[in-house]
């Protein structure tokens, strides 16, 4: 039997299924032997749990030195913008008003998606379990983490955190078509088996997350994994120690290759003709996929819309 189908982002728990590190940081992660900033990890963690939907996201008072952070990745990722993101990104990007000395806050970043695409952000202690971060997208729901990388190593995160959720994922989400291609991957996880959501997983991986697409001067990134990494971002351009990267069409109903996560930079990237083009054939495979039921959440959910 199918599970559930979630009827609304109150269905969608934030809390019960953190994996990874959450709080709880693993041996080789930065932060592992460092109490203070553990016991900050489990403070901005806690706050996450205690929001409830609908309601403003609590505020972090971000310290000097974790603004010190956000402002080191900022100054060295806008330098790489303009040659190596995609339209769409930098047409977004102004919107958000980023500055090296000062952390934004959800909330904020939570009004510009409402008023732009309609999104919501929705804060996450760590690492969300697929399914329910999957079918957060079907509810225009993006959930973000809110703490920052250790200090040790500004350039490097083993998880999400807030310089790769602002950075790379939500300048993105204030773009319509981007924001449609993100809507179609949540709408056809919802209620389908864990196979299922391990594919999508994958597809999810090779757009949202290290998508790139052709721009008439050349392959500019729009997956957030991209964006939010300074060295990722310069090896799809010019590759690492004379070996480039590949790049593939995107097929959905292909088998994808396998993710990989810490073994340094992709090999393989994706390549878009254009959002569009991608909008068209995850629709064509979201299609084959979506349940009866899910169909119709779709149609009531556009019927409201529309008022
Ligand atoms: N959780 C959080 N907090 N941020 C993410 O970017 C994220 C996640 N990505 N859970 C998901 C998993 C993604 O890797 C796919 C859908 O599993
Ligand atoms: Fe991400």
């Amino acid at each position: 039997p199918l599970p559930p189908i979630p009827r609304s982002i109150h269905d969608i728990s934030n809390g019960d299924h953190i994996l990874g590190f959450g709080a709880n940081l693993a041996e080789d992660h930065p932060g592992y032997k460092d109490t203070e900033y553990k016991r900050r990890r489990s403070h901005i963690a806690d706050l996450a749990k205690s929001h409830t939907m609908g309601e403003p996201i609590p505020n972090v008072e971000y310290s000097a030195e974790e603004t010190q952070v956000w402002g080191h990745v900022l100054k060295a990722l806008s330098d790489l913008y303009p040659t190596h993101a995609c339209k769409e990104y930098l047409n977004s990007y102004p919107h958000f008003n980023f500055t090296p000395d000062r952390i934004p806050q959800l909330q904020e970043l939570s009004e510009v998606l409402q008023r732009t695409t309609g999104w919501s952000v929705r804060p996450v202690a760590g690492l969300l379990h697929p399914r329910s971060f999957l079918n957060g997208l079907a509810f225009r729901t993006f959930h973000s983490t809110q703490y920052i990388r250790h200090g040790s190593n500004p350039m490097y995160t083993p998880e999400p955190d807030i310089c790769h959720e602002i950075l790379g994922h939500i300048p993105m989400l204030a773009d319509r078509t981007f924001a449609d291609l993100a809507y179609i991957i949540g709408t056809a996880s919802l209620g389908v088996s864990e196979k299922e959501i391990w594919h999508l997983t994958k597809l999810y991986w090779y757009t949202v997350e290290f998508g790139t697409v052709q721009e008439e001067d050349g392959v500019k990134a729009f997956g957030a994994g991209l964006l939010s990494s300074f060295g990722e971002l310069k090896h799809m351009k010019t590759g690492t120690d004379g070996i480039m990267p590949e790049f593939m069409e995107l097929d959905p109903f292909a088998k994808l290759p396998k993710m990989s996560y810490k073994d340094g930079f992709q090999k393989k990237y994706f390549l878009c003709e254009s959002f569009q083009d991608a909008v068209a054939k995850l629709q064509a495979y979201s299609k084959q996929i979506l349940r009866p039921e899910v169909e119709a959440l779709i149609l009531e959910a556009k019927r409201s819309q529309l008022g």
